[in-house]
């Protein structure tokens, strides 16, 4: 008997669940980027495969292109050049890929490549590029295409600060930077010019579209499921790397597209450090267990944050200190809508926590140790493509949010905390998160992140099983 098994390209090529409307999509994204900036645009795509060193990308991870090259053709492979060329004669797009390479795709699978009418016939069809050379020709033809040029301006992608002071400098696009600065150097001496189009890039990328929307909350859904799963569960584990085995494994259980990020578990004292990824430790029943966590569904996130007591029963001082930490949360989720900025979020948020401290603890005779002054952390971050998105020195904190922005909203108490209540002193150094992901709309805001219980009385219910 012959069992027959077709070749799937599925995990190159990424169409953001928009099927036959794909290509459609990515080229209106890149036909936008054309019409904004209006001058011959080269990116680079990541260098390496899974499990070599990239910057913005999770290296282990199934979905491991470089952002904006996934954004504007949603290709996921190593290896691409993408030139856009808005009022040209010839082709407006260029993809540029290696040759179809049967040794290495003996060891790392399959890969699309010049030479292989089928893989290329893939690429029109789900980025409706429709022009593909070899990557070695990437030079002459960007010199050609430059030389046509009246202006010699060339623009690329590169992180920066808005200023245009700092850069990230470790990563490949700056690498790609450096040598299109040489090339244009060499076509038109001192007359050239590299522009960073990355503030243009996030603001067309930033606001997500429906089908971006669709699939965050269907990472939201798997998120939610596993994490009921494993709370079910939960009597059963002593160490935290059992709690990261169950809940991960219930994760990719039910999405192919990888973690968004590697799970942060962190019991007792360990849950004050921030980014705490040890995940190795024992705990006792009467500690707090929090947990950092999500999965990714096609190119979109779910970047949730629970803390739970390991005994599945909140104690007394637990629950208040909880519900002080989910008030601050339910504050910025009130106050957050299109044209507010993420700084008076913040304000909101540790004035709301710190001032219930104040009313709900210390005026009750608790005293309190918090390993940080007024805040431990920024309550938002941008969600996207990336698990966090946007430029990474954070300009975006002081910029009106725009409506299909996603942000997290993440409020944090860390430290050491005593109170009697009732006959009984309770006395636990601990860390308190909770996050959700909220959508910006112009009336508010949407809390994708509804479907990952986190009322008291939900957990206690999910961990009695
Ligand atoms: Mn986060």
């Amino acid at each position: 008997m012959k069992v027959a098994r077709k070749k799937s390209y599925s995990g190159i090529f990424r169409d953001g669940g928009a099927g036959s409307q794909a290509k459609r999509r990515f080229r209106l994204r890149r036909q936008k980027l054309m019409k904004r900036e209006g001058k011959l645009m080269v990116l680079t795509g990541v260098p390496y495969g899974p499990g070599a060193e990239t910057l913005w990308t999770y290296a282990h991870s199934p979905t491991y292109q470089e952002p904006s090259i996934m954004y504007l053709t949603g290709v996921n492979q190593s290896s691409v050049l993408l030139l856009l060329d808005p009022d040209s004669s010839g082709s407006d797009e260029v993809l540029f890929v290696e040759k179809k390479n049967p040794l290495m795709e003996f060891w790392d699978g399959l890969r699309f490549g010049v030479g292989d009418p089928k893989s290329l016939a893939e690429v029109k069809r789900v980025t409706g590029i429709r022009e593909v050379r070899d990557i070695e020709e990437f030079d002459q033809v960007f010199q050609e295409r430059l030389r046509k040029r009246r202006k010699k301006e060339v623009g690329t992608f590169w992180l920066e600060d808005v200023a245009g002071k700092k850069n990230v400098k470790t990563d490949h696009n700056w690498a790609f930077k450096k040598r299109i600065e040489r090339l244009v150097r060499k076509s038109c001496g001192s007359k050239g010019r590299v522009a960073n189009i990355m503030k243009s890039h996030f603001e067309l990328r930033l606001p997500l579209d429906k089908y971006d929307v669709a699939n965050t909350l269907k990472a939201q859904r798997i998120t939610g499921i596993a994490f009921r799963e494993t709370l079910g569960e939960y009597r059963q584990f002593k160490n935290e790397c059992q709690v990261q085995g169950h809940l991960e494994g219930r994760m990719l259980f039910r999405s192919s597209y990888g973690l968004s990020f590697p799970s942060i578990i962190a019991s007792g004292p360990n849950a004050t450090v921030l980014h705490y990824m040890k995940n190795d430790d024992n705990f006792a029943s009467a500690e707090m267990v929090l947990m950092d966590f999500g999965v990714r569904w096609m190119t979109m996130h779910a970047d949730i944050s629970r803390t739970v007591p390991a005994s599945g029963k909140f104690n007394p001082m637990q629950k208040l200190l909880y519900e002080i930490v989910l008030g601050a949360q339910l504050a910025v989720q009130k106050k957050a809508r299109a044209g507010v900025t993420i700084q008076e979020l913040n304000q909101v948020c540790w004035e709301t926590l710190n001032g219930q401290l104040e009313k709900q603890f210390h005026a009750r005779g608790g005293k309190s140790h918090l390993q940080y002054k007024v805040r431990p952390h920024g309550v938002s971050h941008l969600i996207g493509e990336q698990e966090h998105d946007g430029d990474p020195f954070r300009n975006y904190l002081s910029e009106p949010m725009q409506v299909g922005w996603l942000i997290s909203n993440e409020p944090g108490l860390y430290g050491k905390f005593r109170i009697k209540i009732g006959r009984k002193t309770y006395e636990e150094q601990l860390g308190i998160r909770l996050e959700d992901n909220l959508l910006i709309t112009d009336k508010g805001c949407r809390n994708l992140s509804v479907s990952v219980p986190k009322r008291v009385d939900e957990i206690e219910a999910l961990m009695r099983g």
